[in-house]
């Protein structure tokens, strides 16, 4: 591709754009119950006076509702704001989208299970004394959640949890008792944190069962959606899938002044959407699915298929978790009528961003975290908007090659199953149909579309909060002139491989010196399929990314070739087949002595397969 092509695909590429650039706030004007006029109020040079304080200019405004519109307009050109009365994006009166949209014929949408302060990923902040997890196959009676048959069973003094979320703050200890009620050795990793190898519970000791291993660490992350699964090698996938997860959310002071300026309260207008695609309850991965991943045919958020939830007309906040094995989610938001919904992307893996981006669309790879604000002013009572990920070339271009004959494959139509269901075709249908035409038969194949939440408008809210230009202070990692090393991930003789090997316990690792900045290039065969690339312990920034594929280079914000996920600091990035991925990592750290890592494939077959190599910070 020449430079100027470039140029103009960059160009053209408006999925993402940041808020700063101009845009203040927005607001409305109700017209009447049923019509709304909204207010686009934009910082210029020659329009210094739009930069008002929106309730003053709301209290200037405050006319009888049945005023005739052009009064309205007449009294803001007065006060000099352009206003720009967009289209309504859902016919009033609409009925809602039917829960059938993605349940399937027959089946009934289900309110979605929201986090509260016990319970199913219960918000559970560990101040004063150890938390204890039993890792465990006892079933909750719970009717509400239907989570996997393993979980990590809390109680505290007055409550019980299941996969408890653990609120921590910036800078307090943790401690957690580990208890190992399995039948089988496991380990607990913290993706994400920055802790020392004794706590990274990286595999390299395990609990037996009947075990018990004591964490203590110091929070040293910025604010946050991070996580906790299972990490004893070649049972990940098993013990992951079956359930064993939770969030760990990081507080500070970022955090605080987001909510105090959007009135977010976690657990009503703050949910965090962990999501989990499963089938069978017993996890029976095939060789095929060692070699492409198991994807299964149901999605699940916070525990619930199929799930609703009722919202009023304001900003939510949604922090979301790609639990899966090994599916990617291609997010987006989609009203009844099927036009996309912008929302505005605030946060990844390592926390907020430094400013808000706004989006159409974003993946998410598995372990890969998004923190989105969704802006619902100008939704009507009785309106339906989905949470949805679209179809995209999923590129198993390893198939030709790779897959072994696989005995659960059908001989049907390889292509979506639930295509009839869906919401109306995306532009990239094209391309994940002839991916399908690779894939074997599957309920949900890897790239096919899917609605994963309805979230259904009971309620007009007046909110006048607007986003704010700064989200967090974040120093890029100073890169140039530093030592690179490169890793090729491809696949040999049946199994993937990252510079040809294949993860051993004990063999050499890779040593990089504690202290020193070192980029990392990771690229990927082009024969191969997209891997999501973690390294333990240590946040790192991308720097950038070249020969994307079609459906990645669309998402493209700048010329390095970075999507707007990749801002911030990430600790899993996702590398498509052909490309390759520049990331700084500083191996700074407070720790004595040597520490034990570990840089993997998350993709939990791939993991458990090999794809993995120790690191040493020494
Ligand atoms: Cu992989």
């Amino acid at each position: 591709m020449t430079a100027a092509a470039a140029n103009e695909r960059r160009a053209s590429a408006r999925h993402c754009e940041r808020r700063s650039q101009g845009t203040i706030v927005t607001g409305r004007l109700f017209l009447s119950r049923e019509r709304t006029v909204e207010l686009d109020v934009r910082s210029t040079a020659a329009s210094e006076a739009a930069k008002l304080d929106l309730s003053r200019l709301f209290r200037s405004l405050t006319v009888p509702v049945h005023a005739p519109r052009r009064a309205l307009l007449q009294r803001l050109a007065a006060l000099g704001v352009a206003l720009a009365a967009r289209p309504a994006w859902s016919a009033v009166g609409e009925p809602p989208a039917s829960a059938a949209d993605f349940c399937g014929s027959g089946e009934r949408g289900r309110r979605l299970w929201v986090p509260g302060d016990d319970g199913y990923l219960g918000r559970l902040s560990p101040l004063d004394g150890p938390v204890t997890l039993l890792a465990s196959a006892a079933r909750s009676p719970s009717a509400a959640v239907s989570r996997g048959p393993l979980g990590y069973a809390t109680r505290t003094r007055r409550r019980h949890y299941t996969n408890p979320t653990l609120v921590l703050q910036r800078g307090q200890r943790v401690r957690v008792n580990l208890v190992n009620a399995l039948a089988q050795p496991t380990i607990v990793h913290w993706h994400g944190l920055a802790v020392d190898g004794n706590n990274d519970g990286n595999g390299s000791f395990l609990v037996k069962p009947g075990g018990r291993y004591a964490y203590d660490f110091e929070v040293r992350n910025r604010s946050g959606m991070y996580w906790y699964h299972p990490h004893p090698h070649g049972l990940t996938a098993a013990q992951t899938y079956g359930g064993l997860y939770g969030a760990v959310v990081v507080e500070d002071d970022d955090e605080r002044a987001l909510r105090a300026a959007l009135d977010l309260v976690p657990g009503r207008t703050e949910i965090p959407l962990i999501m989990q695609d499963r089938g069978a309850d017993t996890y029976r991965a095939t060789p095929h699915d060692m070699t492409h991943g198991l994807v299964g045919s149901d999605l699940y958020v916070n525990g619930t298929k199929c799930p609703y939830l009722d919202v009023g007309s304001r900003i939510y906040r949604f922090r979301m978790l790609n639990a899966a094995n090994a599916r990617t989610l291609l997010i987006a938001f989609r009203t009844a009528k099927g036009a996309l919904l912008p929302f505005t992307l605030i946060g990844n893996d390592g926390g907020l961003l430094p400013a808000p981006m706004r989006c159409e669309r974003a993946f998410l790879a598995t372990a890969e975290r998004i923190d989105v604000l969704l802006d619902l002013r100008d939704a009507a009572v009785g309106d339906s908007i989905l949470l949805q990920t679209l179809a995209f070339d999923a590129m198993h271009l390893e198939m030709a090659h790779a897959a072994p004959a696989d005995p659960h494959a059908g001989h049907a139509a390889p292509t979506d199953a639930h295509a009839g269901h869906s919401p109306p075709a995306d532009p990239h249908a094209a391309h994940a149909h002839s991916a399908g035409m690779h894939l074997p038969a599957s309920a949900w194949p890897d790239g096919a579309p899917r609605a994963l939440l309805e979230l259904r408008v009971r309620q007009r809210i007046a909110f006048d909060r607007a986003i704010p230009e700064r989200l967090s202070t974040l120093p890029p990692i100073a890169a140039s002139s530093v030592a690179e090393r490169t890793f090729r991930l491809g696949f040999a003789d049946g199994r993937w491989r990252i510079n040809d090997r294949v993860f051993e316990m004990g063999m050499p690792p890779i040593e990089v010196q504690r202290g020193k900045v070192e980029t990392w290039l990771i690229r990927n065969d082009p024969s191969s399929m997209p891997h999501a690339m973690h390294l333990h312990g240590f946040p790192f920034e991308v720097l950038g990314r070249e020969k994307s594929p079609g459906d990645v280079a669309a998402l493209e914000i700048d010329p390095q070739g970075r999507l707007a996920t990749d801002l911030g600091r990430k600790d899993t990035v996702l590398v498509w087949p052909g490309e390759s991925v520049r990331v700084a990592v500083d191996f700074s750290h407070p720790y004595a002595g040597p520490q034990a890592y570990l840089f993997h494939c998350h993709n939990l077959e791939h993991e458990d397969g090999g794809m993995m190599l120790p690191v040493a910070v020494v």
